[in-house]
């Protein structure tokens, strides 16, 4: 497409728009605003670099063996740099503690802001945030899937020495870059069969919690959040950190809820739980996922959940929602993973930015319930496309599925290589 037609096509979009009252121009400038997180994790299956200890279990799992994995902190950040280049709009990097860059092994309880130095002057240097997670699994420590929740007290304190490290990385990593960095603690506790002491392991996981919580940081530097789950493979009975459990938490303590779209049961969906939740937590993290039939992780596509979800965001507190992406696909090229899925967050936020909603909620309101489902089903087929492949112009990304050829060729040159 030529840049006359592209912006031809979006000058037509803009009129269409404008006759529902919708302004384009402001839609975009909200887009461009709003930062997505990707997830470093999707640049290596889930590894990291630790010498020492490869990557899962902790019931999750990364398939595919897709050629040109990253294998050092260098190799990813220059894929990053190669996906950020094709992505338009605002970024973030979530790390997880396993990518730290030093010669030798360390202990994850003996991690330090210093072992993220790289990171941290790289994410200076690329103008964006960092976010954070303690990385408690894939590790012999965690080998019966119980870190925080462990019966073993010199286990379970390991755990809680690994959190603790990991949030003084992360208020270090907030004050470099002067944006808080979010701390999202997951643990894939739990039992895989039948369970006598539901309620013991989950008054150890409290005191964890507690014990990994109590030094205090300035909100301007990192904030904590909690993370539940469902289920993980091998430990289909019994998860520690469920809902209830995290939400009562998060409530009790002033930390933020991550919500996970992979982690409830498979006819549940968290763009319902946004507004429920916002009324009793202050913020919450999103872990944009896509499961298929279970907590699969798939590549986020453009379905109606994922334009859900965007639109609880866009109608609730923009401030209040922040957007991580949370997948790992290693069946395909992993850069196109990372730009399929962020594309399609910043499409379905478009979306939701292009819709009249609070004419909508007014016929809501009136009970003129069918003028709102046509209306609805109107906006589906409006020129959405058009409009961001004039953000994407703008903002100097190629358009549309013109960044294939890059990735082509950046397989060819570097991934291949490896
Ligand atoms: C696992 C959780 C968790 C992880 C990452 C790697 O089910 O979703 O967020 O995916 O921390
Ligand atoms: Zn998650």
């Amino acid at each position: 497409m030529t840049h006359a037609l592209i912006e031809q096509r979006y000058q037509q979009a803009r009129e269409q728009y404008a006759e529902w009252g919708v302004d384009t121009e402001k839609a975009l400038e909200t887009l461009a605003q709003l930062p997505i997180s990707l997830h470093c994790w999707q640049g290596d299956d889930v590894t990291g670099f630790e010498q020492s200890h490869g990557g899962p279990s902790g019931g999750i799992l990364s398939t595919g063996n897709y050629p040109g994995k990253a294998r050092t902190p260098v190799e990813l950040r220059r894929d990053l740099e190669q996906a950020f280049a094709l992505i338009p709009g605002r970024k973030r990097l979530n790390l997880h503690a396993v990518y730290l860059d030093t010669p030798e092994p360390v202990e994850r309880n003996q991690i330090r802001p210093e072992h993220f130095q790289s990171w941290i002057d790289w994410a200076a240097e690329q103008r964006i945030g960092l976010d954070f997670n303690p990385t408690c699994f894939g590790h012999p420590m965690a080998a019966s899937q119980l870190t925080l929740s462990h019966p073993d007290e010199a286990v379970r304190q390991f755990w809680v020495e690994h959190v603790r490290a990991c949030r003084r990385i992360a208020a270090e990593m907030g004050r470099r870059l002067q944006t808080p960095c979010i701390m999202n603690i997951w643990v894939p506790d739990g039992f895989k069969d039948v369970t006598v002491d539901r309620a013991g392991a989950r008054e150890r996981l409290e005191r964890s919690l507690d014990e990994a919580l109590a030094e205090s940081f300035p909100k301007q530097w990192m904030r904590d959040a909690v993370e539940p789950k469902l289920f993980g493979i091998g430990v289909e009975s019994c998860t520690v950190g469920s809902a209830e459990f995290y939400l009562g938490y998060a409530i009790r303590h002033h930390l933020m809820l991550c919500l996970d779209a992979g982690h409830f049961h498979p006819t549940e969906v968290i763009s319902d739980k946004i507004s429920a939740v916002l009324r009793f937590v202050d913020e919450i993290l999103l872990h944009v996922s896509r499961p298929v039939r279970w907590d699969s992780d798939h590549v986020v596509v453009l379905d109606d959940e994922l334009r859900a979800i965007a639109r609880e965001v866009v109608r609730q507190d923009l401030r209040r929602i922040h957007i991580g992406l949370d997948y790992f696909d290693g069946t395909i090229n992993r850069l196109i993973a990372w730009v399929v899925g962020t594309r399609n967050m910043q499409k379905a936020l478009l979306g939701a930015l292009l819709e009249p909603a609070a004419e909508w909620s007014r016929l809501e309101q009136t009970f003129r319930n069918g003028c709102k489902l046509a209306l609805m089903e109107e906006f589906r087929t409006l020129p959405l496309g058009a409009v961001y492949d004039w953000f994407c112009l703008r903002e100097g990304v190629p358009v549309g599925a013109g960044y294939l050829p890059v990735v082509e060729e950046y397989e060819r040159t570097v991934l291949s290589r490896r």
